[in-house]
């Protein structure tokens, strides 16, 4: 009897070891920017509506990495590739809640990670000027490398991350696409923000 139990209670020990193990290896969840807050985050709070399914999982916005080489196709770069979030991809005549900040000022960049994984770098990609804020995101309409990286080297972040980095000189209505690559799988997570200058 004794050794039954035992061996039902490490069972039980073991599923609950395993399960949380299983869920951080599942592509399903795992960060979002809340500075600068990114449509999926605006989606989230409900600043904006009409959003569709971002609004419950801000968090998976996943695509293959590599970007600008490699990564979602030009025009779903803000959805990841991902054809259940094709809302944020959606310009919507430049309506989206724009950030105020300033150019050539320090910002202070904010996530929030549902899954702690291993981590490349966080990079800040910015919209050149004079770019389209009427069309969805393409490569065209970036500066071509990052304003802003921060390298990891595979460490593992907390569930909260900010780093504070230097904005470049813009003017008026820009879009900031915020990526984290992941160390240890083939994706990263695309997180776009529209600030104004
Ligand atoms: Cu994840």
């Amino acid at each position: 009897m004794a050794s039954k139990l035992l061996g039902r209670l490490s069972a039980i020990v073991a599923t609950c070891v395993a399960l949380p193990l299983a869920f951080a290896g599942v592509a399903n969840a795992h960060g979002y920017t809340t500075n600068v807050p990114s449509r999926a985050y605006l989606c989230k709070t409900g600043a904006v509506s009409n959003c569709g399914p971002i609004q419950w999982e801000p968090q998976s916005v996943e695509g293959p990495k590599g970007f600008p080489g490699g990564g979602p196709a030009n025009g779903r770069i803000c959805a990841g590739g991902l054809g259940q979030f094709a809302q944020l991809d959606d310009p919507r005549g430049g309506s989206w809640p724009a950030k105020k900040v300033t150019s050539g000022g320090n910002l202070t960049f904010s996530w929030t990670l549902t899954a702690a994984h291993a981590t490349t770098s966080f990079r800040y990609f910015i919209t050149r000027n004079g770019w389209n804020p009427s069309a969805p995101l393409t490569r065209a309409q970036l500066d071509p490398a990052p304003f802003y990286t921060v390298n990891f080297n595979g460490a593992r972040p907390g569930s909260t991350v900010t780093h504070t980095g230097r904005l470049p000189a813009k003017s008026g209505r820009h879009l900031i696409l915020a990526v984290w690559d992941i160390a240890d799988t083939g994706n990263a997570f695309y997180q776009c923000g529209d600030v104004t200058f």
